[in-house]
C-alpha cells in the first residue's frame, strides 16, 4: 500500500538581493494563502543555495534579516509556520550529498537555470551553482512536503525532485520519500522585467528600473511603472488580445494579482483604455497594497534581535521535523551508526 503524507508545503526564497514584485507574486502571497489552508507550512531563507554566486558576507547577512522580515510583514506568522534560514539546519546539505548520488549529471545537464545563470561562462561556475537542485530536491524532501509553491521559473527544479526521490525509492526498494507536487498558480507566476517583457523580474537584474523592490516607496513604485516599457495600443478587452503583447500582458497580470482577481475581470474593467490611464491605476493599487508590507519591514528590521530570535526558533522546528528523515535515509542506504 503506498504511504499516506502529511500535507506540508516547504517552499525557499534565496537572500541574494532584496526581495521582488516577483518574488512576492510568484511566491510569498502565495506562502501566505497555503498557511491558512490545512497544511504544515515550512519556509526557508535559503542562503547556501546564494552563495552559489558570489554574495558579500555583510550583504548576506542583511539580505537574510531583511528577507526573514518581508515573510512576517507579508502575512506570514512564525508560530504557525516554521521560518529560519538554511545553513542553520545541517540536515539539508547532508540529505543533498546523498541525493548528490541519486541525480545524473545528465539530469542536471538539462537545467535551464544553470545554462542561464553560467551563461558563457561555464567553466568559471561553482560546483555547488550546478549542484543546486539537488540540494533544493534535499530542502523539500528532508521534510517529507508534498507540495512546493514556486514560480513557474522553478517547474522543473521540482520536476527534478520528484525524479531524484522515484529514483531513491526504486533503487532502495522503499516507498520513503514523497513525489512532490509543484503548486504553480495565479496571474503572476512569472513576472517579467520592467524595461524587457521578455525576461524575468529578478533581484540581480542591474537594472533597478527592471523590478520593483519590496522595499520602494510610493514614489519609486510610480515613477517605475510609468516607465515600464509598453507598446502603443489600447489594452484590448479580452486576454487574447495580449497574447503577442508580452508587456502589456505583464502589467495586466501584475494587477491582476495585486487586486486578487483575473486577467478576464481587469480587462472588462479596463479593456480600450491607453497606458497613460491604466498606469496610474496600477501604480495606486500597487502603492496600496505594498506599502503596508515595506513599512512594517522597516520596522521589524530596527528589530534585529527579535528577527535572530525567530530564525534560531525556526531552525530549532525545522530540525526536530528533519532529523528524524536524515536518520532515516541514512539507515536505508546502509550507513552503520
Ligand atoms: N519574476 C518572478 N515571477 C514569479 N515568481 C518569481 N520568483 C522569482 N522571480 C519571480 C519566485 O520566487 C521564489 C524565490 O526565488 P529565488 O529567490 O529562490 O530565486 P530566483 O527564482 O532566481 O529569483 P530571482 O529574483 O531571479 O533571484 P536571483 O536574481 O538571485 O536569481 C521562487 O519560487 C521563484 O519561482
Amino acid at each position: 500500500m503506498a504511504t499516506e503524507f502529511t500535507p506540508r508545503v516547504f517552499s525557499g526564497i534565496q537572500p541574494s538581493g532584496g526581495l521582488t514584485l516577483g518574488n512576492y507574486l510568484g511566491a510569498i502571497k502565495r506562502f501566505v494563502d497555503m498557511q491558512a489552508a490545512e497544511f504544515e507550512t515550512i519556509y526557508c531563507m535559503v542562503d547556501l543555495h546564494a552563495i552559489t554566486v558570489w554574495q558579500d558576507p555583510g550583504d548576506l547577512r542583511k539580505n537574510t534579516r531583511e528577507l526573514c522580515a518581508g515573510f512576517i510583514a507579508s502575512g506570514i506568522d512564525p508560530e504557525q509556520s516554521i521560518l529560519f534560514n538554511q545553513s542553520q539546519v545541517p540536515e539539508h546539505t547532508q540529505l543533498a550529498w546523498i541525493f548528490n548520488t541519486v541525480a545524473r549529471m545528465g539530469w542536471l545537464n538539462r537545467m535551464t537555470q544553470f545554462k542561464d545563470k553560467a551563461g558563457k561562462n561555464r567553466e568559471n561556475s561553482s560546483v555547488g551553482l550546478f549542484a543546486y537542485p539537488a540540494l533544493m530536491a534535499a530542502d523539500i524532501l528532508v521534510y517529507h512536503a508534498t507540495h512546493v509553491p514556486v514560480g513557474d521559473d522553478q517547474k522543473q527544479h521540482v520536476e527534478l525532485t520528484r525524479d531524484i526521490a522515484a529514483k531513491f525509492n526504486h533503487d532502495y526498494g522503499v516507498d520513503f520519500f514523497p513525489i512532490t507536487e509543484p503548486v504553480i498558480e495565479g496571474a503572476a507566476t512569472r513576472v517579467m522585467s520592467l524595461r524587457d517583457g521578455s525576461k524575468k523580474m529578478s533581484k540581480s537584474d542591474p537594472s533597478d528600473m527592471s523590478r520593483i523592490n519590496m522595499t520602494d516607496d510610493a514614489d519609486a513604485i510610480a515613477q517605475k511603472i510609468r516607465k515600464a516599457r509598453t507598446d502603443p495600443d489600447a489594452l484590448p478587452s479580452e486576454a487574447d488580445g495580449l497574447k503577442d503583447r508580452a508587456e502589456a500582458r505583464n502589467l495586466v497580470n501584475i494587477y491582476a494579482a495585486l487586486d486578487d482577481s483575473t486577467v478576464d475581470q481587469v480587462l472588462t474593467d479596463v479593456g480600450g483604455k491607453q497606458f497613460s490611464e491604466f498606469k496610474p491605476m496600477l501604480a495606486d493599487l500597487a502603492v496600496a497594497k505594498l506599502s503596508p508590507i515595506s513599512g512594517e519591514m522597516a520596522r521589524l528590521m530596527g528589530e534585529q534581535a527579535e528577527i535572530d530570535k525567530i530564525l534560531a526558533r525556526g531552525a530549532e522546528r525545522a530540525r526536530e521535523v528533519a532529523a528524524p528523515v536524515l536518520k532515516k535515509t541514512y539507515e536505508i542506504v546502509g550507513m552503520v551508526s
